[in-house]
């Protein structure tokens, strides 16, 4: 907001100067003559551009004899504030004596004939008013809709192709199924994204520009519909979201007993290379120093301060608490950290609470908090896990409560009110957000008894699957009110994301039953491939974002999980296919190797572009930081996993050693600021996701595949596991009493 406002101050004189110059009363200044006496700046002569150029006319006067200027549209690009351009100035009228307005505008005298001065003034007044609020609307039209050069100079100069694909046909098999301008913001805040001033300039327009377009679209929406649709469209969203109400609070009827069977894979074998268990026994060891200083300084607050050795919390969790130690619980346990994983456990028993007065962000609570207890509980089978996952999904389902069904991205856990991210296009809901929910809440169905959890989010498939889809793409943005897609941008990073990994994984964890998540998954990945994926000129594959048919040729970090879907993704592709999605999966695991690399910490940044004569490097200051993130850990752990290439356990490890050198401190695991410096300059912060994944995945890089097969466990997008729910037999037998 700071920066806006700083840029309506910088409007503010051009304004005011328009003003000045038709008369308006500015303080301390008589009215026209006395700034530009002459009719042109000091600095200027007469005649330098503009509409009057040749303008012989005299100069024009108000009524009580001051010279009354109006800025023609030419002349805006020369106005500073110390010379306003004479040429830029046109003649409005004259006095009852001058040339007058077809003196100004025609610039060759004559003008029209008036009357005199007492009956030409409320003319005046008017076309004078109308001028400027033409001009004004200019001013902005020029600032707000103009498009961004830049991004239509990188579309047209910059040498990107299509990636090759393959000759096969690129349909899915038969039988086939499920933080740009706002991306990230909020969640960038929250991680501590250090921000630069140009950039949040270009934000605070890009979310203007959205604003004005949504309004627009509302409004023209709202002019089709006649009154009584309105007002039936009204109360229908109203009985609809009563009615979920009423039936969400209908008496829980609490946990059925259950058969706990033993998890498959979880007791892991020491490697047999030596050199290979000497690495993951240091993998091991960096757990034990990120949770011992959590637990030394943070213990039972959110996340730990590394360098000021304290808690730090976000607001994404409201005031639950312990997201450290939820996040890390399965990481301990198949690392074997016993006490860890008890102390652990007794903490959540004793402290873990989440009836609390604040708003959470559904999403990071579902993922992090949710599917932490569920992976805690099918290692553990330890009941206080499986309890505490379902009373927190059933404090979630409030969020549900819109006229579409598609949740709310914030929800107050005490009073079930919920709302949207005020930047997210047009009150929207984020794909990436409300399409990370199936997992876990089909697991909360399945340990509950109660179908309402999948209920909600097979809902938001056939919301989702009723919509048109530009291009066959997944816009990032879906109004919950209309059901209606908000702005067309579509993104595999930021606001994206996991929704592609949740169609994939939903039909995997389904024993690939789930056909209509597959038929999701593999059209939206092959409209992917059409729109979004290029290669860059010395064949670097990457992920470009696309906003409304425009390529941003920019990667996030976020996006660097992708490699590891496609190839996971592999697995159900028509035979012709299955090889191109290995591939493609081993081309993003190199690129994003490449933003690693040619850091000079050897850890990626935030985001890295391909515009600019730059190819996988950050070129803005607020994309050169690194959170401690663990998309390309996930890549490299699946593409070792499926294709047992040495050269991602060896750049696995290259990231090990960059850890050490550059984030490890006394007190933990800290973020950086900027790869790309010499020294470290630390952002404090010890990120939850650090222990749930980025170690997790490090971990099982350098362990035997029979620790946690894949063909067992689903890891949800905080690599928390899940089991495939077997089609004949269930890990968890619900007893009939
Ligand atoms: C994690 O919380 C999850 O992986 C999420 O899906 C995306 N962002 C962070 C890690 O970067």
């Amino acid at each position: 907001m700071e920066n806006l406002t700083n840029f309506y101050e910088g409007l503010q004189p051009a304004v005011c100067r328009a003003c000045l110059c038709a008369g308006g009363a500015a303080p301390g200044r008589r009215p026209g003559a006395e700034l530009f006496p002459q009719g042109r700046s000091a600095a200027q002569p007469r005649g330098s551009g503009g509409l009057d150029t040749q303008d012989p006319a005299p100069q024009p006067r108000t009524p009580s004899g001051g010279e009354v200027w109006l800025l023609s549209s030419a002349a805006l690009g020369h106005w500073t504030a110390g010379a306003m351009p004479v040429g830029g100035l046109l003649p409005l009228f004259s006095s009852p004596a001058g040339g007058g307005l077809g003196g100004g505008l025609g610039g060759g005298g004559g003008g029209r004939k008036v009357s005199g001065p007492a009956a030409l003034r409320l003319t005046e007044k008017f076309v004078l008013l109308l001028v400027f609020s033409a001009f004004i609307t200019l001013c902005f039209g020029a600032i707000f809709f103009l498009p961004d050069s830049s991004k239509l100079l990188s579309g047209v100069l910059f040498h990107s192709s299509p990636a090759l694909q393959p000759a096969a046909d690129h349909k899915p098999g038969p039988g086939a199924r499920a933080e740009d301008a706002a991306e990230g913001r909020a969640r960038r805040r929250e991680e501590g994204a250090p921000g630069d001033p140009e950039a949040a300039l270009e934000d605070n327009l890009a979310r203007i520009r959205e604003n004005h377009e949504r309004a627009l679209r509302e409004a023209k929406e709202t002019l089709q519909k006649l009154p009584e649709e309105i007002q039936r469209d009204i109360l229908l969203e109203k009985k609809k979201v009563a009615q979920d109400q009423l039936r969400d609070k209908a008496p829980f009827r609490g946990l059925p007993p259950v058969d706990f069977v033993p998890p498959i894979g979880v007791e892991s074998r020491e490697p047999a290379d030596a050199a290979i268990r000497e690495k993951r026994a240091k993998i091991k060891e960096m757990m034990k120093h990120a949770w011992n200083n959590y637990k030394g300084y943070a213990w039972g607050l959110n996340e730990l301060k590394p360098i000021s050795k304290g808690g730090h919390s976000s607001s994404l969790f409201g005031n639950i608490k312990g997201a450290t130690i939820v996040d890390a619980l399965d990481t301990l346990f198949i690392m074997e950290m016993k006490n860890e994983f008890e102390e652990a456990k007794s903490w959540v028993e004793e402290n873990l609470d989440f009836n609390v007065n604040a708003e959470i962000s559904v999403f990071e609570v579902n993922i992090r908090f949710v599917g932490g207890l569920l992976s805690a509980y099918y290692l553990s089978g330890e009941e206080i896990f499986r309890k505490k996952a379902v009373e927190l999904g059933v404090k979630l389902l409030p969020a549900f409560h819109t006229p579409s069904g598609i949740p709310w991205a914030l929800l107050n856990m005490k009073s079930g009110i919920g709302r949207n991210w005020p930047w997210a296009s047009g009150g929207s809901s984020i794909l990436a957000e409300f399409g990370t929910l199936h997992l876990e809440f089909m697991h909360l169905s399945h340990l509950s008894g109660n179908p309402i959890f999948a209920e909600k989010v097979m809902n938001i498939r056939t919301v989702l699957n009723k919509l048109e889809k530009p291009q066959g793409l997944y816009p990032n943005y879906l109004n919950p009110s209309s059901g209606q897609w908000g702005q067309h941008h579509v993104s595999v990073g930021g606001l994206g994301d996991s929704f592609y990994e949740y169609l994939l994984k939903a039909w995997l964890m389904s024993d690939k039953t789930d056909l209509e998540a597959k038929k999701m998954y593999f059209d939206a990945v092959q409209a992917i491939e059409t729109h979004l994926i290029r290669k860059s000129s010395s064949g670097l594959t990457y992920i470009a974002e696309w906003k409304g048919g425009l390529l941003e040729h920019k990667m996030g970090h976020l996006t660097c999980f992708a490699g590891g879907m496609f190839a996971l993704g592999a697995d159900g592709a028509p035979e012709a296919m299955a090889q191109h999605y290995l591939e493609l999966g081993a081309e993003i695991a190199r690129t994003c190797h490449e933003s690693y690399n040619r850091t000079f910490m050897k850890l990626g940044p935030e985001a890295f572009r391909f515009d600019g004569g730059v190819e996988a490097i950050a070129t803005r200051q607020n994309e050169k930081y690194y959170i401690l993130r663990p998309e390309v850990m996930e890549t490299y752990m699946y593409m070792w996993r499926l294709t047992h290439d040495p050269k991602y356990r060896k750049w696995a490890w290259e990231a090990v050693e960059a850890l050490e050198n550059h984030c490890r401190v006394n007190g933990g695991y800290s973020g950086l600021r900027d790869v790309y410096l010499l020294h470290e300059s630390y952002d404090d912060v010890q990120q939850s996701f650090f222990l749930a994944e980025t170690l997790k995945y490090l971990y099982l890089i350098f362990s035997d595949d029979d620790l946690l097969p894949l063909e067992h466990w689903i890891f949800n997008s905080e690599a928390h596991l899940l089991p495939i729910l077997r089609k004949e037999k269930k890990e968890v037998e619900i007893r009939e009493e």
